[in-house]
């Protein structure tokens, strides 16, 4: 009996003995993943170590809901360094260790470098960015400035391996030949099983839209931990310069280009320098909807402001949004590059390495600054890494302002705007780009900004919807009393638009009877995606409506060709709003008009089930009609798809 025992007892004493190593590797692994959320204040952190076993033990035993993911990190952490190492064990100790030693350093080194890293962009490194590593420009003496001395912590252990290996590298008695296959397979269903049970209870709410979009390392993180999130950029980043990497043919390349000169560059003689030599001030204002204008609603405008600004500007209410999944990213690549966003993610996560035309690079070669504006985290929309593929002179984030309110996800519009008044410069033309904020969905709003009376309105999301509209109105004319204050409303050409639909209309209640009327099916339709387009010139110039149809896409070109620059040598796909007739504006999801027909887009992508309507009146008209307007948008979007995944505008110079 006692000698089982001591047998039993030996076995064990042996096998950790025998596993030391990895045991150690999996322990330092584990700590220093915790030490990356101590040090970046995220997510792991909330909980403490103690709260995420507990969390471990419910989510194991207790199932998964969404707010038990997160519970679920410390599994699929584990998880992941049991994958990321099991086939070491399938080597001889000696060789295992001296490769635990090498991957710890490695993973440290990723581990440290997303800290400090976090500590400048508030997100982690990824693939994208070491892609265009070269236009970070130099950091360095901010890299060290960001260096903390718990830091240190990453690598101790790392400097103690050293003697260790030279230790292991003399000793004869480490040089086993005994290898840990069954042992290397148990770490593998282990760490398979870590890293599914959670990524099923994540993709059942919705985690695959969240890893198609991947607006920030963040929202990644949150769910699949550090580990997770490196994996899925790599995959992400992979497959679109790997896997699935357009070659664009020299035939294809040569065609595009050709499509350039044919189609655009063509400026419109009424307006063409209209404004030369002045400053431009585009704000796109978040989540706005052409609806709200000239609305009144018991009574009350819900837009006073705009309302009256309008009559002093180009005001365009046939004016479309085009963007996709990317929204507030889109609407900013339609705007500032001309090019349609993509039908899957956001290019600005995805292709932030490419090279563009933009209005700030054909302003700033003109000796204007560029700079771009917005009071939330410069990594969100992978904005730090794409502002300086557009070449930006600055990006001003949230570090930047210091907000007297906060409202939603950060400073108040108010608040934005004044300060951003306050960045532009007295001594030399500039550019500013501009995002707003406060009115974003679900549009929540503090008791004292809910200035409308709204009883009847009854929808609550609508009711805010309206508030937050009401107090951006407001802001936009602090703003608008700024600049003139500075003198910069008489020297600047100054845009509004809306960056996408609010998502307010619920179909069959009384949200979309509220927006609709006693509108039409296709009227509707229009109403989905519409945006305002108000751009005000000195001395009000071009001030009128213009039912002209038009997108975003159209605004690159229109805007520089007022300020005197011609745009033919430019890939610009957009163009001049002011040329003669409607321009053609095709929605990313598939629908199309040229103000003459409009094209609704069936559900399942199919043309032929689509529906054709005549413009003027709303009439259902015979499909065939749509057929060249369909055809036009798809040829496009292969053009802008094609450029984008071929980093074409690079190749054309
Ligand atoms: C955040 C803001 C919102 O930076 O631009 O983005 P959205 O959710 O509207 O795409
Ligand atoms: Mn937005």
């Amino acid at each position: 009996m006692r000698d089982r025992w001591i047998f039993k007892i030996n076995w064990f004493r042996e096998r950790l003995f025998f596993y030391s190593d990895y045991f150690l590797f999996v322990l330092l692994l584990m700590f220093k993943t915790y030490l990356l959320a101590d040090l970046t204040g995220t997510v792991f952190y909330e909980y403490g170590v103690w709260g995420y076993i507990k969390n471990l033990f419910a989510f194991i035993f207790g199932g998964g809901s969404f707010n038990t993911i997160r519970s679920g990190l410390l599994m699929i952490s584990l998880g992941y360094i049991l994958l990321l190492s099991f086939w070491t064990l399938f080597f001889t100790r000696r060789k295992r260790i001296y490769i635990l030693i090498i991957l710890n350093a490695l993973v440290s080194f990723v581990l440290f470098a997303d800290v400090i890293h976090y500590r400048y962009f508030d997100g982690f490194i990824s693939v994208a960015l070491l892609l265009q590593a070269g236009q970070v420009g130099n950091l360095t003496d901010s890299i060290i400035s960001l260096i903390q001395l718990k830091d240190i912590l990453f690598w101790v252990d790392v400097f103690l391996t050293i003697p260790l290996f030279i230790f292991i590298w003399k000793k004869k008695w480490f040089a086993e030949k005994k290898r840990a296959i069954v042992a290397g397979i148990l770490a593998f269903v282990i760490g398979w099983f870590c890293v599914q049970q959670p990524l099923h209870v994540f993709y059942q709410y919705g985690g695959k839209k969240i890893l198609e979009k991947m607006i920030a390392s963040e929202s990644i993180y949150k769910f699949t931990g550090i580990y997770g999130y490196h994996f899925f950029d790599m995959k992400r980043n992979f497959e679109d310069y790997v896997l699935h990497k357009k070659r664009v043919s020299k035939e294809r390349a040569n065609e595009i280009d050709e499509w350039f000169s044919t189609n655009t560059g063509k400026t419109s003689p009424e307006t063409f320098g209209i404004a030369e030599g002045k400053n431009l001030i585009v704000v796109q204002l978040e989540a706005i909807q052409d609806f709200v204008i000239n609305r009144e609603v018991e009574g009350q405008e819900i837009t006073p402001y705009l309302n009256e600004l309008i009559k002093d500007s180009a005001y365009f209410p046939n004016f479309y949004h085009q963007a996709a999944q990317g929204r507030t990213s889109d609407a900013d690549l339609l705007v500032n590059t001309s090019l349609y966003p993509l039908a899957t993610g956001s290019a600005f996560i995805r292709y932030s390495a490419n090279e563009y035309d933009s209005i700030s690079k054909v302003l700033k070669d003109d000796g204007y600054q560029a700079t771009a504006h917005h009071a939330f985290k410069g990594s969100f929309w992978n904005r730090n890494s794409m502002y300086s593929s557009l070449e930006y002179d600055q990006f001003y984030s949230k570090e930047d302002y210091q907000p007297e309110e906060t409202i939603g996800w950060g400073a108040s519009d108010e608040d934005f705007f004044r300060q951003t008044v306050d960045m532009m410069p007295a001594d030399k033309p500039f550019y500013s780009f501009m995002i707003s904020l406060t009115s974003h969905h679900p549009y929540p709003m503090p008791k004292k900004h809910k200035v409308l009376n709204l009883d009847n309105v009854e929808n609550e999301l609508l009711e805010n919807y309206l508030h937050s509209v009401h107090y951006v109105d407001q802001s936009i004319k602090v703003f608008v009393e700024e600049l003139k204050q500075k003198g910069l409303w008489e020297n600047s050409v100054v845009v509004f638009y809306g960056d996408h639909d609010a998502k307010v209309m619920e179909q069959g209640t009384n949200s979309e009877t509220f927006v609709t009327g006693d509108k039409n099916e296709f009227e509707l339709y229009k109403e989905y995606d519409q945006v305002p387009l108000v751009i005000h010139l000195p001395e009000d110039q071009l001030a009128g409506t213009y039912e002209k149809t038009g997108g975003q896409l159209h605004l690159a070109p229109t805007l520089l060709h007022m300020l005197g620059h011609e745009t033919n040598d430019k890939y610009f796909m957009g163009k001049d709003l002011f040329l003669e007739g409607n321009r053609l504006v095709a929605l990313r999801t598939g629908s199309v008009t040229n103000g003459k027909v409009w094209y609704q887009q069936a559900k399942d992508g199919i043309f032929s089930n689509g529906t054709c309507y005549e413009f003027e009146t709303g009439k259902k008209i015979d499909i065939k009609e749509c057929s060249s307007i369909y055809e036009e948008a798809q040829q496009q979007y292969r053009i802008s798809d094609d450029i984008i995944f071929g980093n074409l505008i690079k190749k054309f110079k």
